[in-house]
């Protein structure tokens, strides 16, 4: 059975979408145009009701969430070593990958959708400003997590294998350049971007959702 994930370009579901090709496993795509409100279809909602990406479809199986489909692909393909092995080291990897998700995303979209959060333009704004000083915070964290791996002689953040905290990373620093936060502001953080973003896997991934890693630079005249 061929494994489908409904994404949207450079939105969150680019970290199972990097999974599935670090997995090698059979997959398709289908592409959810957030900002043509493609989420909030009746069609999208019947496969997930809270109208938004990732959603992993399995035959009849539905996961959504990014830390439920991390540990399922892992599961399906634990050659791939998407997550260490070690029970340490591997809740470690889920300890990081659970902040990601519910602390720095979060802060993300106060940045990006602040009227989610306000109907009031004032609020809205100030909001935004807050947010985007919290988030520099996060990225300045995720700076120094990425200089203490590599110091330790890890190549990926989870240790030896490329897997979702690299696809995390590079997904909430290229929306820090959203964010207009220069990414070598991040030295650690922006040299693993790119690194993350040149293994082959990870590269077919970004090809397919046509990403630019610095938004900031490609403004530029
Ligand atoms: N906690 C969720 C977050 C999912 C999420 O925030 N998805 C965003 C894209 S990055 C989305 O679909 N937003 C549309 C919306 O919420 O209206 C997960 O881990 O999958």
């Amino acid at each position: 059975m061929t494994l489908k994930l409904y994404f949207s370009p450079g939105a969150c579901s680019f970290v199972p979408h990097c999974m599935l090709e670090l997995s090698g496993a059979s997959f398709e795509t289908h592409m959810i145009k957030l900002h043509k409100g493609e989420h909030r279809t009746p069609e999208f909602r019947a496969i997930n009701p809270e109208g938004q990406v990732p959603v992993l479809v399995d035959g009849e199986r539905v996961l959504t969430q990014i830390v439920a489909i991390t540990l399922y692909l892992d599961s399906l393909s634990p050659n791939a070593h998407l997550l260490p092995v070690d029970p340490y080291e591997r809740a470690r990897a889920m300890q990081t990958l659970s902040w990601m998700n519910n602390t720095v995303h979060p802060t993300f979209t106060h940045v990006f959708r602040p009227n989610n959060y306000s109907p009031d333009r004032a609020v809205q704004a100030d909001i935004k400003a807050h947010a985007t000083l919290r988030y520099q915070q996060h990225l300045q964290t995720l700076d120094t997590l990425v200089a203490e791996q590599i110091s330790l002689g890890r190549p990926w953040l989870a240790g030896d294998h490329a897997g979702p905290l690299d696809a995390y990373a590079l997904t909430l620093c290229r929306w820090g350049t959203i964010a207009e936060l220069e990414p070598t502001q991040f030295p650690s953080l922006w040299a693993h971007v790119q690194k993350t973003a040149a293994h082959t896997d990870i590269a077919r991934a970004i090809s397919t959702e046509r990403l630019v890693l610095n938004t900031l630079e490609a403004k530029k005249p």
